[in-house]
């Protein structure tokens, strides 16, 4: 793979799993060299996106998404319930996350999929109301059709997210209530409207190497490829059916990121949830790897995040370095 000329690797949509596989099992050294590479040919390295997350309808969720402290199927999980927030209250949220620096604010909202009426309009009003702000909005609503992703362009949407999760084998084992066919569905319907699409997936749920790559290569088939591919670490909440994972080997989450940066490489890959429990080092090794987009700010949904005040020594570590003060010399 690696004397292939780099003029040959243009962007393509025809992986098969098998070379997904040999692109993330080669040398650890080798892979983040040439997802390095990539990475450096289509985007400036400083370049990272701090996108801040708010969860604006959580739990009670119908499905039955076996990470998810959200869903109602998961009774053991202590999480309170809290209806669709006001548009006010979420856009004075957004206007903080902005005045501290977030570049992009996404709203999720734990729903099988969006129903017309009342509480979809709000959400139309949340997108435009973060557009005014200047920031781009993204939300993940769950199931959607036509005429809706179409209003959510119309309101100034940028990007929808809906995850693939994990490749469509051992997607069975984690979801029971909507169906991988169904998850394209919706993807198709965010592309034909003219959004962009965030799609990615969680690692450390149990799959294997080949699910990963096997996920990569569905969302590597999507021509464009998606704007932007969120990479998941499971976050194991007890009281959820994968609650005693065991912990992932960060190096995995660097394997998976600097996979995904070679397979697509024009896309933001964003390094999501279970930062919280990454080193600065092995979140800036993800980021030599090939992401460059976080979540930032205290919460993911329901979730904590990377402490705010890390991140700012994170990115203020990632900076150009002040010169040193020369020392008076008497
Ligand atoms: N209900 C909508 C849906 O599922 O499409 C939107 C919200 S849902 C919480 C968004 C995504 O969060 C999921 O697709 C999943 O990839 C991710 N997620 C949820 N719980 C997680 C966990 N415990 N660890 C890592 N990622 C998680
Ligand atoms: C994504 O891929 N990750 C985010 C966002 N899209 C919506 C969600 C992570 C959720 C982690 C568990 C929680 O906080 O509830
Ligand atoms: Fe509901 Fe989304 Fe959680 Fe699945 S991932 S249980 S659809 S909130």
């Amino acid at each position: 793979m690696l004397d292939q000329p780099a003029a040959a690797k243009t962007t393509r949509h025809d992986w098969s799993v098998e070379e997904i596989v040999a692109i993330h099992d080669q040398p650890l050294l080798e892979l983040i060299a040439e997802a390095g590479a990539v990475h450096r040919r289509h985007h400036r390295p400083s370049d990272v996106q701090r996108a801040s997350l708010l969860s604006i309808k959580t739990g009670a969720c119908p499905e039955d998404c076996a990470y998810c402290p959200q869903s109602a199927h998961h009774k053991e999980v202590k999480l309170d319930r809290v209806d669709l927030m006001a548009t006010d209250d979420v856009l004075a949220l957004a206007t903080r996350a902005k005045n501290a620096g977030a570049d992009r604010f996404c709203m999720g909202a734990a729903w099988r999929n969006v129903r017309d009426g009342r509480e979809f309009d709000s959400v139309l009003a949340m997108v435009s109301g973060v557009r005014a702000l200047g920031m781009e909005a993204c939300v993940t609503l769950g199931m959607l059709t036509p005429s809706q992703a179409d209003r959510l362009k119309q309101a100034g949407l940028t990007a929808y997210n809906h995850n693939l999760d994990t490749g469509p084998d051992f997607y069975p084992d984690i979801i029971s209530t909507r169906t991988y066919a169904d998850r394209l569905k919706t993807l198709h319907a965010v592309r034909d409207a003219g959004l962009q699409m965030c799609a990615g997936g969680i690692i450390g749920m149990g799959e294997s190497i080949r699910d990963r790559a096997d996920m990569l290569r569905v969302l590597a088939g999507f021509d464009p490829h998606p704007e932007s591919v969120p990479i998941n670490a499971l976050v194991p909440v007890p009281g959820t059916p994968l609650a005693g994972r065991p912990k992932l080997d960060p190096l995995d989450l660097v394997r998976m990121i600097a996979t995904a940066r070679i397979v697509m490489p024009m896309a933001r890959v964003r390094l999501s949830a279970g930062r919280s429990s990454l080193s600065r080092e092995a979140q800036v090794l993800c980021m030599a790897a090939g992401a460059n987009s976080i979540f930032y700010g205290e919460t993911l949904l329901t979730t904590p995040n990377a402490e705010v005040g890390e991140d700012d020594a994170l990115f203020a570590a990632l900076a150009a370095r002040e010169p040193e003060e020369s020392s008076a010399v008497a």
